[in-house]
């Protein structure tokens, strides 16, 4: 029986990523794109906790709520959980600016869910992709940092990747297959 699920996310890309994972579990996800109020925080976690609180005042469980962080080695874990704000506000070329001259350009993809899967019931799951950072802006697909963010063991950014490349290696496909296997336990 196909299982429903809903993902309270204001990111089509993150979505459009969740769903093609979850529907090889049978899992049909649907998206509730209600803006949800976040916490600033230096622990993905945290945010993420505080985001299945004030979405479950306005969606029904299983639901699941999702925050990512990039982490940049050289540049002490910049931009972190903040990866929203300093896209919009800085880009990418900035970004890539600030990293002139440093040779050791390796980063973190880190990307943590929160499963409500029933009345104030939940379980947190965390992945992670180790990369490096490009020295240009490459590819067309994808969002956000994807095209200067290349993976360990490939040559290409996610940007050059179609989606199903991406969520073989990526911090999200990992995390919503551990989500998908544990939803057909608990629904
Ligand atoms: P919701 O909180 O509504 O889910 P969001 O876009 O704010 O959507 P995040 O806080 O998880 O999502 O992500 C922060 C930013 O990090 C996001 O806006 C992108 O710029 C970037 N980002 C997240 N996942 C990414 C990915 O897989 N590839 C590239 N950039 C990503």
């Amino acid at each position: 029986m196909l299982r429903k699920v809903s993902f309270v996310t204001s990111n089509v890309h993150k979505f459009e990523e969740a769903k093609a994972v979850l529907t090889q579990f049978d899992i049909e996800l649907v998206q509730i794109p209600t803006p949800i109020s976040e916490i600033q925080s230096d622990d993905l976690r945290e945010i993420v906790i505080y985001k299945a609180m004030e979405a479950a005042k306005v969606v029904d469980p299983p639901f699941i709520v999702e925050d990512t962080g990039l982490y940049i080695g050289e540049l002490n874990g910049f931009p972190g959980p903040y990866a929203s704000y300093v896209y919009k506000s800085l880009g990418l070329r900035n970004i890539l600016k600030l990293m002139t001259n440093i040779s050791n350009r390796s980063a973190v993809f880190k990307a943590v869910g929160a499963v409500v899967y029933r009345e104030n019931v939940f379980k947190i799951f965390e992945s992670s992709v180790k990369g490096t950072i490009a020295d240009s802006i490459r590819g067309g697909h994808g969002f956000g940092y994807d095209p200067i963010f290349i993976p360990s063991g490939s040559t290409h950014t996610f940007a050059e990747m179609v989606l199903e490349e991406k969520n073989r290696c990526s911090h999200r496909g990992r995390l919503f297959r551990k989500i998908g296997s544990f939803l057909t336990q608990v629904i």
